[in-house]
């Protein structure tokens, strides 16, 4: 007997192999076909994947055979966001050099993502940290700071003591250095900015147009561009003594409030504290405690729970509609990085301002009564934020607060006291940073022409070899004089580089752009190539990435769109973000030794079981839990297949390929053919409309267990007795279909025994099965519907119809209503395949 074992571990690599050789993933340039351009976020190399790393790259793999499969003309490509920290922190530990690190990292996950059998064009590979690509990193800050969009200021950063650098804040965890744990402090730095904010607006509006976005990365967006709308209003300085009392402007949303506000706040950065603490008696406290909120991180500094600190100025401002003087207070709560850095505070409608009031004892006031209520300022325990009728509000008291906030401005602008101002929370790209591992900013500061920008020719500016990197207080690049010390290219006068390098997200900004054109020494990319081949049709990634990464490529998309370089606005059309796959309830991490490596799975089950169960764990956009016991029965399904096939494949491997003749198939031979088109048509739908590949697999599953139960017909021949033809046929086609089905799931055995049915490989270049619409269609019958005994109409159904469907139907008929009125019915009776008697009364 012929061994008949699934011998994954053969056929894995041999196809493999041969998907290589054939160049199946190396697009080349066909116009018959349609362009198809499936994109995964590329990883960070930091040396192995995991299960939940692996269903980004199995969704993203079943996207592109699938679609090869439809005949589209399918872009599949991948590279390394190769640049970082990890990398080196992890070669200062090592001691040794991050590069060295870096590569060997992406050598060992490229033989990952080999073995899982994911399909890439390797041909465009790209590394950020190659000097080919980041030459072009740096053109796009020139190009930036050509636009005046990359700037230069000083700001106030997360510094990480412990490895002496800047962090981004969503690297401060409760105050703490997300990688060691240290209490970040704030520090301030010349600091280069991609002025982000100029686009605000349209990274807003624009939205609109991503219909193919889940609707909660765009809140997410939505929120961090955060635009608020109200206006700024002048509040006059007095008691200082300064002549002309100078103006304190801030911004508020809530214009309604004005006549409600008892105290002012200002942040503890506001620029004019300097000048408010000039012969102040109160000038040790202020500046003490100015001193003191300024070390305090900004986020927690502003959280809605954080308690309320602050110091009184002994000065007042005029509030500029009831001329009332009202203390000026400087509060932690107030940020100088939002709006105007002064807050008009309104402790019965702000809940910030509530608490701050009652901590230091200040008047609250009511201008707003909620509709059906009225508060009282001594029995408030918490502000109202809501809606109401205005009170207390001169001219405007008795209006709906809504109706109030166009009229107060409109009377401010009048009385030139404020104007409508728009705000939005989101801040210019912070772009420097203190490490060595990253794409150097193309910047020269010469003692005489100042700040003197790379010329494009001169790129790329060089990391240059470090030996040792150790840890300092600022860029390791300053340690090395040769870089440091420059000629400048306007004066030839000596100058210096800047020593910051460049946020990752810069690099991984503009990576889907390069893939068209990698090696490319005379520009970043092909205008003409990108402007065919972008939008992205399909960007897969994690949902950590739903506002940095994804708002930037937006970014530098317009920005490169405004220059005249791409025609299309916004880089992504579809944008897939797949849940985690958790263990033991919490997400893999190897510091929580809950680490499911693909390896082992795939040594034991094959790569073809890895995937299964990846993809049938539940909706790939949702969080699922790992479980070792349930990959047991993705093998053993895969088990199954394979013996069915393998056992039926000689007899029907030489079958005439002749056209099924479907109205000459014995019952159970056409309720086989009928399940199968009915399948096909479920995984289509199922594929195309919600990605949920797992209820597709499960239909396939369902068809199997009847192909498995199927006997094909007998029939008795002169001599002997043979097996019908066309119910071998059937049979055949339900197994080709199922590989056919299965293939962008688990392409190594599908191409296997796709092959041992007879057929050439590869069956991605197959065309997708589509369903017969006559073979799903079921068979219509007529009833006779009667009522109390007597025939009062007729029915046309389908004869699988429910019974309670059928009886409903029935009572519905146009025919038979007549007789049912005013009468009640007291039974129903159904002849199956007859007639239906309704029994009124
Ligand atoms: C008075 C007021 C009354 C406010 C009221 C709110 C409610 P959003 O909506 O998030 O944009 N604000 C303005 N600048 C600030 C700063 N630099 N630091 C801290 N808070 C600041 O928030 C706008 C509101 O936040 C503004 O409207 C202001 O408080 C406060 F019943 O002004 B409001
Ligand atoms: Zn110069």
């Amino acid at each position: 007997m012929e061994d008949n074992k699934y011998k994954f571990w053969e056929i894995e690599p041999k196809w493999q192999e041969y998907w290589n050789r054939r160049g199946l993933f190396k697009m080349e340039e066909d116009s018959s076909k349609e362009k198809f351009y499936c994109l995964v976020m590329f990883p960070y190399p930091s040396g192995t994947l995991h299960v939940g790393h692996a269903r980004n790259y199995i969704l993203g793999d079943v996207v592109v055979r699938y679609k090869l499969m439809k005949g589209y003309n399918v872009l599949t490509p991948m590279g390394w966001d190769a640049f970082g920290l990890p990398a080196e922190n992890a070669a200062r530990k090592e001691g040794c050099h991050p590069a060295d690190l870096t590569y060997r990292n992406i050598a060992a996950m490229k033989n990952q993502l080999l073995h899982w059998g994911t399909g890439y064009d390797w041909d465009r590979e790209v590394a950020a940290c190659d000097p080919e690509y980041y030459k072009w990193t740096q053109w796009i800050f020139l190009k930036l700071y050509e636009r005046g969009l990359a700037y230069k200021k000083k700001a106030a950063v997360n510094w990480c003591p412990s490895c002496t650098t800047v962090l981004a804040n969503e690297q401060v965890i409760d105050g703490l250095c997300e990688r060691c744990d240290t209490p970040v402090k704030q520090k301030d730095l010349e600091q280069w900015f991609f002025k982000i904010t100029d686009y605000a607006q349209r990274l807003l509006d624009d939205l609109e147009l991503l219909k193919g976005w889940p609707e909660r990365v765009k809140v997410m967006q939505r929120n961090w561009i955060g635009k608020s709308e109200g206006a700024r209003i002048d509040f006059r300085l007095v008691g200082a003594g300064l002549k002309p009392a100078p103006t304190l402007t801030c911004f508020t949303t809530r214009p309604d409030t004005l006549f409600g506000v008892t105290f002012m706040v200002l942040a503890p950065e506001h620029p004019i504290v300097g000048t408010l603490v000039k012969d102040n008696p109160r000038r040790d406290d202020i500046l003490s405690f100015v001193e003191k909120a300024r070390n305090e991180n900004l986020i927690q500094r502003s959280a809605a729970g954080a308690p309320k600190e602050g110091v009184f100025t002994g000065l007042h401002v005029i509030n500029p509609v009831t001329n009332e003087e009202v203390p000026l207070w400087i509060a932690n709560y107030a940020l100088m990085e939002y709006g105007t850095g002064a807050v008009m505070a309104v402790p019965a409608h702000d809940q910030r301002d509530f608490e701050f009031a009652r901590a230091y004892n200040l008047p609250v006031r009511v201008v707003i009564q909620p509709e059906g209520e009225t508060l009282r300022p001594e029995t408030m325990r918490e502000a109202y934020a809501g809606d109401g009728i205005q009170v207390n509000s001169g001219p405007f008291s008795a209006l709906p607060s809504r109706e109030a906030i166009p009229k107060i401005i409109e009377h401010l602008k009048e009385k030139k006291l404020g104007v409508p101002s728009t705000h939005y929370r989101l801040r210019d790209w912070l772009i420097s940073r203190q490490r060595y591992w990253g794409a150097p900013i193309p910047i020269i500061y010469c003692n005489a022409c100042g700040i003197v920008p790379v010329p494009e020719k001169a790129l790329p500016v060089l990391l240059p070899p470090v030996k040792k990197l150790r840890h300092s207080s600022q860029s390791p690049l300053a340690e090395v004089e040769e870089f440091v010390h420059t000629r400048c290219p306007r004066c030839q006068g000596e100058a210096r580089r800047e020593v910051d390098t460049m946020d990752t997200f810069v690099d991984s900004g503009w990576y889907y752009l390069r893939y068209l054109s990698p090696r490319d020494s005379h520009r970043p990319f092909d205008s003409e190539l990108v402007n065919r081949w972008l939008p992205v049709d399909q960007y897969i990634g994690g949902v950590e990435h739903a506002i940095l990464h994804l708002l930037y490529c937006r970014f530098i998309t317009k920005v490169l769109c405004d220059m005249g370089y791409v025609k299309f606005q916004e880089p992504i059309k579809n944008l897939f973000t797949q849940g985690m796959i958790i263990k033991d309830g919490a997400k893999m991490s190897k510091s929580r030794g809950n680490v499911v490596s693909p390896e082992d799975i795939i040594k034991k089950y094959g790569a073809d079981t890895l995937r299964l169960y990846i993809l049938f764990i539940g909706p790939p956009e949702k969080d699922a839990e790992w479980s070792d016991r349930a990959v047991v029965g993705s093998s053993r399904f895969l088990n199954r297949l394979w013996q069915k096939v393998t056992e039926e494949a000689e007899r029907l491997r030489n079958l005439p390929r002749i056209k099924i003749e479907t109205p000459q198939l014995s019952e159970g031979t056409r309720q086989l053919y009928r399940a199968t088109h009915l399948t096909i048509k479920k995984v289509s739908e199922d594929i195309e409309t919600s990605w949920h590949f797992n209820t597709a697999i499960a239909s396939v599953m369902e068809l199997f267990n009847q192909v498995e139960k199927f006997k094909p017909t007998v029939s008795v021949s002169e001599a002997s007795l043979t097996e019908d033809i066309s119910s071998l046929q059937v049979l055949r086609h339900s197994l080709e279909s199922i590989t056919l089905l299965l293939a962008p799931f688990v392409p190594h055995i599908c191409e296997e025994l796709w092959q041992s049915l007879g057929n050439k490989p590869s069956l991605f270049e197959q065309p997708r099965p589509t369903y017969d619409p006559e073979a799903i269609k079921v068979g219509e019958i007529e009833l006779v519907v009667q009522v109390n005994g007597r025939v009062r109409g007729h029915l046309v159904v389908p004869v699988d119809l429910q019974e309670e469907e059928i009886k409903a139907r029935a009572l519905e008929d146009e025919n038979v209503k007549k007789f049912l009125d005013g009468k009640k019915v007291v039974n129903i009776i159904l002849v199956p395949r007859k007639l239906v008697n309704i029994v009124v009364r």
